[in-house]
């Protein structure tokens, strides 16, 4: 095998290695003053997203429609994550105080 041949297919396994290993993105979405921060955010297909209370009350991540999993009774600084693996516009809200709205569009 020549040289350039196994410079060829080692650049192949280090891509692939590097592929496999790359995680997902995750976005973040604060909660806080009761609201959620960014409102609305844009990310891509299989993005990842994660809430994270920082309000002194309880809040809840709930799918308007159940279309991701909601969230359980977040506490302070407690975080939940959601991933998103199809288009479209998921919009959501707390139940506990149902005024707290947010939306997520994967594209
Ligand atoms: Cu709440």
């Amino acid at each position: 095998m020549r040289w350039h041949s196994v410079a060829f297919a080692v650049s192949l396994l280090v891509a692939s290695v590097a592929h496999a290993a790359k995680p997902a993105t995750t976005y973040r979405v604060g909660i806080r003053d009761f609201q959620f921060q960014p409102r609305q955010i844009v990310v891509p297909v299989h993005a990842r997203v994660t809430w994270t209370n920082h309000d002194e009350e309880p809040h809840i991540v709930t799918s308007v429609g159940n279309t991701f999993h909601s969230s359980p009774a977040l506490d302070t600084n407690d975080h939940y994550s959601a991933t998103f693996d199809k288009p479209g516009t998921y919009t959501y809200f707390c139940s506990i105080h149902p005024q707290m709205t947010g939306t997520i569009v994967v594209r």
